[in-house]
């Protein structure tokens, strides 16, 4: 330990100096790392291959020769690789890690080794050969290195699109250069996954599997297929067996490794006793059987602490009755938090296993309107002991999603030394080195998720806060700096929006991109109305005070259109924002200001509100409270909760708005057939509480409407109570009304 400690601190004064070091291209950052901190020099031309006979074909050799260096036999160059046991690295044997997928890796002038402790560590030291060379130098050094999480990568686990083919392909490329070793299979909305759980895949689908499997085998990554069952599981043994039957196929389609996932399920489904039977007979009648199939990993429904339920013992049950070696998922503290120590012992305690982390970030399927480009931070850095894996939840924005993945790699295979904020500098030069700055500059305005139910937030906008307050104080500069910065945000999204070398990045970003111009003309403009504010409207100039507000609010309405146009958009997505956190709200602070004092001097009554949406939601039900609301076109919707919603007797659901607006329609699905008779809708009229009736079409439909007396009403507010004198678990689906 204290060895890796001197080492460590050496590379990292030679980073400070040198800062081009070849080895910190490499991430993940290496375990220990010795380097003579002489010159770099140029990768070989060619390199000769010596490598006992069976290291000359599969998929390590592949991912070797696709360096820029030619395999020729008569080179000078000497190239060897080997796994412990091989006679062409016997010499090097003891300076092997005695780790699972750890190496051993020498580079000199002359030669470079490559010893794996197995077949994976050598694949693993070929990736940091191949890290280290990717601008075409090379440095002297020795690395011994090694994985601190055994299990690392990734769970396709979000509600909303699933990852399109070529997105997967492309993410297990990246999984295998950053050292991730799993992908968990389980997107929320694949129909087979989940709804058709009983049914087989069609045939292209399977294919694709298949293909899947094929190409995770060429980047070292286990490839995991999850089942979903617990909608409409019955626990008996015609399910059972169907569910085996489908494991069959897909063991059949080539996967090895399986998941059975039970989150935001309840009911039936939800027991834990019942789940562990099941696990436990898959894992005697199938993964014994097969001997060739990997420990099955469980998403249990209570996963995380905020929905354990101590009484009722779920997790000890699992604890105590799942078989030895079945793994069990965790969110920690809450569904979307950082893990820590404690965290970890609270759980492992009752699942008397270590924890195997699925971690809620980057994924935005609660928060649509944000795009998620910041660092991964946060998670304990002294609990590689106490988790059995770690796999991040991305966004379905699969491309962007490896900014943060990149970290997360990183942060999985050294913890201790994990330094987010280097680690995501180096990220986005990974994923575009042509325009990183642009993409850094674009990144910063992009980390936060805004309120959101689960009461997650990131840092954003920490390094212009001061520059902001100052300019909301009135201090001279600070408004010129902030216009700076807002030129900057917009030089950025230009640049980024024709940028050829990630097609795929910009095509995730786009729709952000354009918002991000709107904004940073928005801040330009809100910035020359506050320098202008105090000089008289007369003065001639077309770029008057009165001209440049008209302005502003024309941006405004823009970026208001932008998010709401229908057309870019899918249904639950609440729109397109960013720089949410710091830079927008100044820059509608400055524009109420400017207009106050260019009013107060002025005599004139230009509105000063810059906020548009004119809708508020307001809950007893606390897991109702901090949804947000949103209007597109004439449809306000309410974004849907996915979780079940523990709404208390008498709790009340309030949408008000700041104006009185005719209602044309109404519909809201809580998830829950026959769930309208436990509830009553009021609407505000003329600061009276008027009911309105609620209905169901169907007794098997879910969806509530409202009586014909809405149409027409007008309203400032509606107000939905529980009024069945008991808790009702339902579901928050959709909740959508129109306006006249
Ligand atoms: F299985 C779990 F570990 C898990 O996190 N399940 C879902 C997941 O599919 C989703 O992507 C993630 C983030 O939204 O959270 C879980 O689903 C929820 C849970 C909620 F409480 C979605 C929304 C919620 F409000």
């Amino acid at each position: 330990m204290m060895n890796k400690k001197i080492l460590t601190l050496g590379l990292m004064l030679m980073a400070g100096l040198g800062a081009t070091a070849q080895v910190s291209l490499v991430n993940p950052v290496p375990q220990e790392v010795t380097t003579a901190g002489t010159a770099l020099f140029e990768a070989p031309a060619q390199w000769k291959i010596n490598a006992d006979k069976k290291r000359l074909t599969g998929y390590i050799y592949d991912a070797l020769m696709t360096a820029s260096p030619e395999a020729v036999a008569k080179a000078d160059f000497k190239v060897t690789i080997g796994v412990r046991g091989d006679s062409k690295v016997s010499r090097y044997k003891k300076y092997i890690p005695k780790k699972n997928e750890g190496y051993f890796l020498k580079v000199t002038d002359k030669e470079i080794v490559i010893a794996g402790n197995d077949e994976k560590g050598l694949y693993y030291g070929v990736q940091t050969l191949l890290g280290m060379m990717k601008e075409g130098k090379l440095e002297a050094c020795t690395i011994t290195d090694w994985p601190d999480v055994p299990f690392r990568g990734t769970v396709e686990g979000f509600y909303g699109t699933p990852w399109s083919h070529k997105a997967r392909l492309s993410q297990l490329e990246f999984y295998g250069k950053n050292k991730m070793n799993v992908y968990i299979y389980g997107p929320k909305d694949d129909p087979w996954h989940r709804d058709k759980w009983r049914e087989p895949y069609p045939e292209a689908e399977a294919n694709r599997i298949a293909e899947l499997i094929e190409a995770a085998k060429k980047n070292g990554v286990n490839f995991y297929w999850a089942i979903h069952p617990g909608v409409d599981i019955k626990w008996n043994e015609e399910d059972r067996d169907k569910l085996m039957a489908k494991l069959e196929i897909m063991y059949q389609l080539g996967v090895r490794s399986f998941a059975v996932f039970f989150d935001d399920i309840w009911g039936e489904g939800a027991k834990a006793d019942k789940q562990a039977a099941l696990l436990n007979y898959i894992d005697d009648n199938f993964v014994k059987a097969k001997k060739d199939v990997a420990p099955l990993i469980l998403c249990p429904t209570e996963y995380n602490r905020g929905w354990a339920n101590e009484e009722k013992g779920y997790l000890r049950t699992l604890g105590k009755e799942l078989n030895e070696g079945i793994e069990v998922m965790w969110t920690g503290n809450s569904v979307v938090a950082c893990i820590d120590k404690p965290t970890m012992e609270w759980i492992n305690e009752r699942i008397q296993r270590k924890g195997y982390i699925w971690l809620n970030f980057p994924v935005n399927d609660f928060v649509r309107d944000h795009m998620l480009m910041g660092p991964a931070y946060g998670n304990g850095l002294d609990i590689a002991c106490d988790v059995s894996g770690f796999v991040s939840n991305p966004m379905e924005y699969a491309e962007t999603s490896k900014i943060s993945l990149y970290g997360i790699a990183d942060y999985c295979w050294n913890m201790e030394e994990y330094q987010f904020d280097s680690n995501w500098q180096k990220s986005l030069r990974n994923i575009l080195p042509g325009n990183t700055e642009a993409l850094e500059t674009f990144a910063l305005y992009n980390k936060d998720l805004g309120p959101n139910g689960h009461g997650f937030r990131r840092e954003e906008g920490e390094e212009i806060k001061e520059l902001a307050q100052d300019a909301i104080a009135g201090k001279a500069g600070a408004v010129d700096a902030l216009e700076q910065k807002c030129k900057e945000l917009k030089t950025a999204c230009d640049i980024l929006l024709v940028d050829e070398t990630n097609p795929q990045l910009i095509h995730e970003l786009r729709p952000w991109l354009l918002q991000g111009k709107l904004l940073a003309d928005y801040g330009t403009t809100v910035c020359e109305m506050k320098r202008i504010a105090a000089k008289k409207t007369r003065e001639y100039t077309f770029q008057n005070f009165e001209n440049l507000y008209a302005q502003a609010r024309s941006i405004q309405k823009q970026m208001y259109d932008n998010e709401n146009n229908k057309a870019m958009l899918h249904p639950y997505q609440t729109g397109i924002k960013l720089g949410t956190k710091v830079l927008l709200p100044t820059v509608q602070r400055l524009f109420t200001l400017a207009t106050e004092e260019y009013n107060g001097i002025n005599g004139t009554n230009l509105d000063t509100a810059a906020d548009y949406n004119p809708f508020k939601v307001k809950s007893t039900v606390k897991q109702l409270a901090l949804l947000p609301v949103s209007v597109r076109g004439s449809d306000v919707t309410v974004a849907s909760a996915l979780e079940v919603i523990n709404w208390q007797a008498g709790g009340e659901f309030v949408v008000e708005s700041d104006r009185a607006i005719t209602f044309q329609g109404m519909d809201f699905n809580f998830g829950v057939n026959g769930a309208a008779k436990h509830f009553k809708l009021e609407l505000l009229v003329n600061g009276q509480w008027r009911e309105v009736s609620l209905l169901h079409y169907a007794e098997n439909d879910p969806v509530i409407h409202t009586g014909n007396e809405l149409g027409g009403m007008t309203a400032s507010a509606l107000r939905i109570t529980n009024i069945s004198g008991a808790e009702q678990q339902v579901y928050f689906k959709n909740f959508k009304f129109i306006k006249r």
